[in-house]
């Protein structure tokens, strides 16, 4: 059978750790007096945590010094670990379990391509830190998406070219980092917001072992 690289963002993808950020960072957000709605939290998803408080401030028309920015930096991480402290395997999004069996029953070669800097304390809270092949993170990155260094990464990690992998994504800059790569890129979450992406899916219970089996033989 052929082989393909499964690479998956982790927030929003494997987990919904995507709606912790996002309270993190309006708390955040609302103590300097600015305004963050989940309209405008859709241009943080899959970007650093540097260029997303650096949209925060320009949403605010606000300047900070350098140590007032690594302090605000630190405030939102530190809220995003409290709400991430009890997460469990619960947490992990429906059908994820069984595209991830389905693939390693397949022998394929699977990799995590995520911006976080705290991807690996998640997969282990949720028990899929073995799951992975190669796990490349915001620890092994210097670009963040849409560049497609962490995609480009994961390949070479798995020992795959680029157009033999396909990017699972939910977020505007991962959908774009993916074609950046000349990946495949499949969108989970809204066609209207991810229409750059080859495919798109609400959720993985909307894909079927099928089209993941068409993936592999393409
Ligand atoms: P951290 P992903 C991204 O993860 C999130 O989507 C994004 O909202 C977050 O700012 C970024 O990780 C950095 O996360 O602050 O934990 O290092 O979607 O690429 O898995
Ligand atoms: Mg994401």
């Amino acid at each position: 059978m052929s082989k393909k690289g499964f690479i998956f963002d982790l927030d929003g993808v494997i987990v919904d750790t995507a709606k912790y950020h996002f309270l993190a960072w309006r708390k955040l957000a609302n103590s300097l007096g600015i305004d963050f709605t989940e309209v405008q939290n859709e241009q943080l998803k899959g970007v650093s945590r540097v260029k997303s408080l650096e949209k925060i401030l320009e949403l605010g028309n606000k300047t900070v010094s350098e140590d007032k920015f690594m302090e605000l930096m630190a405030r939102k991480n530190n809220d995003y670990l409290e709400y991430i402290e009890n997460m469990n395997d619960d947490e992990i999004l429906p059908d994820v379990p069984k595209i991830l069996d389905f693939l390693r029953s397949k022998k394929q070669p699977i990799s995590l391509g995520s911006a976080s800097k705290n991807a690996r304390v998640i997969l282990q809270k949720v028990n899929l830190f073995e799951t992975f092949d190669a796990i490349v993170d915001g620890t092994n990155v210097s670009k963040a998406k849409p560049d497609p260094e962490v995609f480009l990464n994961a390949a070479k990690e798995l020992n795959m070219d680029s157009e033999n992998c396909i990017v699972f994504e939910d977020s505007v800059a991962g959908v774009q980092a993916a074609n950046n790569a000349n990946m495949i890129s499949i969108g989970i979450g809204e066609k209207e917001v991810l229409h750059e992406a080859d495919y798109v899916f609400k959720d993985f219970t909307e894909i079927s072992i099928d089209f993941i089996e068409e993936l592999i033989k393409k």
